[in-house]
């Protein structure tokens, strides 16, 4: 199976930035049907709600034109893999020209590939007029060539992808330029991609395209005079009408729709964007881009967007358990037989929650569900004014003696301490082994 397959997220279990945005612009658009479902190769890639990551992985998949490739499965997706001890380490790190380089870690890219610069895609939340904004930022951007650029997710169910025929696009990158695109990615994730040709780079986020999800790259040292003509025209983008003719079609509530959205031809079509501009400043925030449109880009309400959208209770698999809880490190969390189920308290405090710590979340955090947890998760106040995190209404503990993840020394403890499944019941084995 290739990784781009494995780690197809949809909005539905994306996260929380992503989704709750989305919903705000896409409540008249559920109900997907066959018909959307499959993707055409048209300018406009259908992009909203379940069609986002089929829209998505359609134009990846078309990128690769092999979507067999089994040698890049080995190419160190997940940004630690110390491979199979046959590849040597620059076979197996190189940023590849079509896929570039998927790090699941962005903390864990390998020493070798030392980026030039750095971008990164987000969301800002919707104003009292303005819509939500998903953004590459800086948006524009001018690097040399050669340069390698880390795209660094920080919310939910991006790409990074070439505006290029074979993804669906009119091509806007220059000749010779691969078809090149991230998988989607999601929080905590990179992907990084070396430009190796002169010229102007427009690309976007495919799952959000509709929404302007679009940058552009200047590599190396242009000429007014001689810039593409796709540098200096935005028809051939999907304009404000296709878009929403192409928004209204997907349900019959859509219909007569006005979309707020920011349009790829809209923010492409900016002064700030200009290859010119950016090749003097350098860099061009997204801030500037959406000034020049009217708006404000205001920020992700609290804490660094990058902890927005992780997970706090995951799934992991157990050899001897199978499907387990984790918290957001990977360490098996516990429910404990003393606690009642919703009550909203704890029966371990003091010594017990020395050897039991609580799973918590900070200041008005809701705890966030990974993929798989089917447990409704919610928070109680602790005595000691820790917002503690419940599955199915059991408050989740760690146990101190679990040393990494995978660990599950405390199951059975006392034949009071249990691990969860997926949905939140506890996990009762005989403790006599
Ligand atoms: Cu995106």
């Amino acid at each position: 199976m290739g990784f781009v397959r494995h780690d197809l997220p949809t909005i539905e279990n994306g996260g929380t930035m992503t989704r709750s945005n989305a919903e705000k612009t896409d409540e008249s658009t559920e109900e997907p049907t066959g018909d959307r479902l499959g993707f055409e190769r048209r300018p406009l890639l259908k992009a909203v709600g379940a069609g986002t990551a089929l829209a998505a992985g359609a134009g990846i998949t078309t990128a690769g034109g092999d979507e067999d490739d089994e040698s890049h499965e080995d190419d160190g997706y997940d940004g630690t893999d110390e491979g199979d001890g046959t590849d040597t380490a620059s076979e197996t790190r190189e940023i590849h020209p079509v896929y570039g380089y998927p790090a699941r870690d962005a903390a864990a890219i390998p020493d070798s590939i030392e980026p030039d610069h750095e971008i990164t895609l987000d969301v800002a939340p919707p104003g009292p007029d303005q819509p939500p904004f998903l953004y590459f930022d800086p948006t524009g951007l001018r690097v040399d060539s050669g340069d390698v650029v880390q795209f660094t997710f920080a919310s939910p169910d991006h790409t990074v992808t070439a505006m290029h025929p074979e993804i669906g696009l009119p091509q806007r990158v220059p000749d010779g330029a691969e078809p090149f695109s991230s998988p989607v990615q999601g929080p905590g994730s990179a992907w990084l991609y070396r430009f190796d040709h002169e010229g102007v780079y427009d690309i976007y986020c495919a799952p959000h395209l509709d929404f302007g999800m679009v940058m552009r790259v200047v590599v190396g040292t242009l000429e007014e005079a001689e810039l593409p003509e796709y540098a200096r025209t935005v028809e051939d983008l999907p304009s404000r009408e296709d878009v929403s003719a192409g928004l209204n079609e997907m349900s019959e509530q859509n219909e007569g729709c006005e979309w707020p959205n920011l349009m790829p031809a809209g923010i492409l079509g900016t002064d700030a964007l200009d290859a010119m501009t950016i090749q003097r400043a350098g860099t061009v925030p997204f801030s500037a881009v959406v000034e020049e449109l009217g708006y404000e880009l205001i920020e992700a309400p609290e804490g660094p967007p990058s902890e927005v959208g992780e997970p706090t209770v995951r799934v992991r698999d157990h050899p001897d358990y199978g499907e387990l809880l984790v918290g957001p490190e990977g360490m098996t969390v516990y429910m404990f037989d003393q606690d009642t189920r919703n009550a909203g308290e704890s029966a371990c405090s003091g010594d017990c929650a020395d050897a039991w710590p609580p799973l918590t979340v900070d200041g008005d955090r809701e705890p966030v569900a990974g993929d798989g947890v089917t447990a409704d998760l919610e928070t109680f106040e602790r005595d000691t004014g820790e917002r503690q995190v419940t599955a199915n209404g059991w408050p989740l503990y760690y146990f101190s003696r679990d040393e990494e993840p995978g660990d599950v020394q405390g199951q059975g403890v006392n034949d009071v301490w249990w691990v969860l499944r997926p949905d939140g019941t506890p996990l009762r084995t005989d403790s006599d082994d």
